[in-house]
């Protein structure tokens, strides 16, 4: 990591030839030897999906290969196969999952060993994390799941339970099922999906038996974020789990981003450095606390900066309690810091532009490194609640990426403009995204993929991808006077 001394003294440096070079490339780390399946155990609707996916983009951000196996999903397909080749359509409403079922009952045994049997499959092809995505709430499905996972050398297996006893989140994840086109409801009314849904759940709790067996490896959660409960747990990356998982909380709370005001640096083209604002950056600082505190109202908000200059003058007037992180200093280009682009890459201007995501300055960072370094950060801002974060250009695009599930080849490219706040609210899946941009004009620091290099986005469904630009346009905040 450079220092400050470091990165004002590089700006003697001569413009570096080999900087253009695929040498600078960085290889993903070599996670093969770890293997875990992650079987979740609950209720339906106590949240055991959102969960999972929380987990998965934690774990593939910090790029472990992960997997979610949803037993749901399994028999729905397998339902649709079955009447298309035989035109018998199974009934899948509430009494099937009823114990008193016993045909039922075992389909479901059947289905769950069989998602087992995939993950189990997945992992032996390179996968890392499996998840079993399964209601798991028996003693017997557990025995059966532990018997199944001590034949493989390598793998390890943890429970995952998620008690839920608010009637509020219940609720909210019962209208979540019925509203997100399910197909077990989609031929249904409301009122007749969410009554046959409780059946469903009742039927379930009859037979629910929380963890209790000593000599399983187990992470039990009341109500996230409230109470979190381990045992043996051990090994990196399953603590790595542990951890995060205790830090989430479901309290509706906003994550505000704002690149620092523009910097002298900024205006002159500059890469890095530690320069001060510029006479529009620091309008923008005087700006920024009426647009903040109008927003959040009474809420705490804690503001964070880097150590760098530029963010500290730019928080300078913020009425908040404020953290400086070392970790989200911007993107460190090394031998480069303190040149012009034109400076940095004398002969091909667009090279970097070849893998930019990988692509590592002389003596610097790149995109791959930063996100390794923002892991802590990451880790903290699940903890926390209302956050406003004054970063850089780079750093900030890879936390949204976080929050915005993108992927790793168009995160260098994302536009976070100056005198622009960003603000993300959590939601169930995802983030919900508002833009203001401040009427204060900067220089436009982005430089767009150029054309040979653009990838297709998917849009978001759920867990895939989003687009890029997938906000409305910046709304403009009329100027207070
Ligand atoms: P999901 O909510 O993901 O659809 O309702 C619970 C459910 O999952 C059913 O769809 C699914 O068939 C079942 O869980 C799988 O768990 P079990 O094998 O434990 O029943
Ligand atoms: O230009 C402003 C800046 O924050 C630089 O300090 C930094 O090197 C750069 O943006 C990161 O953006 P890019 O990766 O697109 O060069």
């Amino acid at each position: 990591e450079s220092t400050l001394a470091s990165r004002i003294g590089s700006q003697a440096a001569t413009p570096p030839q080999s900087v253009k070079g695929i040498g600078n490339k960085v290889a993903k780390p070599d996670y093969s030897e770890s293997k875990i399946v992650l079987a979740m155990v609950g209720l339906p609707a106590r949240g055991k999906s959102y969960l999972s996916n929380k987990l998965e983009v934690y774990l593939k951000w910090l790029e472990y290969d992960v997997k979610v196996f949803n037993v749901g999903q399994l028999r729905r397909t397998r339902a649709r196969q079955k009447a298309k080749l035989s035109g018998i359509k199974e009934d899948h409403t509430a009494s099937w999952f009823s114990h008193d079922n016993p045909e039922a009952t075992e389909s479901r045994e059947r289905l769950a060993q069989d998602s087992l049997e995939m993950l189990i499959n997945w992992l032996k092809e390179g996968g890392n994390v499996g998840i079993h995505d399964a209601t798991n709430s028996t003693r017997s499905r557990r025995a059966s799941i532990e018997e199944r996972v001590s034949k493989e050398k390598g793998i390890s297996l943890i429970f995952l339970e998620s008690i839920c006893n608010d009637p509020a989140i219940i609720a909210a994840n019962v209208a979540l099922k019925i509203s997100s086109g399910d197909p077990d409801y989609k031929d249904t009314s409301p009122e007749t999906a969410k009554q046959d849904f409780l059946r469903r759940i009742s039927a379930y709790e009859k037979v629910y038996e929380t963890i209790t067996e000593p000599h399983l490896s187990y992470l039990r959660i009341v109500n996230v974020g409230s109470e979190v409960t381990m045992s043996r747990i051990n090994g990196y990356l399953s603590s790595r789990i542990a951890f995060y998982l205790m830090n989430l909380h479901l309290k509706p709370r906003s994550i505000y981003l704002s690149r620092h005001g523009e910097s002298q640096f900024n205006v002159e083209g500059k890469i890095g450095g530690d320069s001060l604002l510029s006479p529009r950056g620091m309008q923008y600082a005087e700006a920024l606390p009426a647009l903040v505190t109008d927003n959040i109202g009474d809420a705490p908000l804690t503001v964070w900066t880097s150590t760098l200059r530029r963010t500290i003058q730019t928080a300078h007037n913020l009425p908040y309690p404020k953290l400086t992180w070392k970790s989200l200093d911007e993107l460190d280009a090394g031998v480069c810091d303190g040149m012009t682009y034109e400076q940095a890459y004398p002969d091909d201007f667009a090279n970097r532009d070849e893998d930019k995501f990988n692509y590592r300055y002389r003596g610097g960072e790149s995109y791959r490194d930063v996100v390794v370094r923002l892991e802590p950060v990451i880790m903290e801002l699940e903890r926390q609640e209302n956050i406003i974060i004054i970063g850089h250009q780079a750093i900030l695009r890879c936390l949204y990426a976080y929050f915005h599930y993108l992927p790793q080849a168009d995160l260098p490219y994302i536009k976070i403009p100056l005198h622009t706040v960003i603000k993300l609210t959590p939601k169930a899946y995802g983030c919900d995204e508002e833009r203001y941009a401040l009427p204060i004009q900067a220089v436009d620091t982005h430089r767009p993929k150029p054309k040979a290099a653009q990838s297709v986005v998917v849009p978001n469904h759920g867990r895939e991808y989003y687009a890029v630009e997938p906000v409305s346009s910046p709304i403009p905040v009329p100027s207070k006077n």
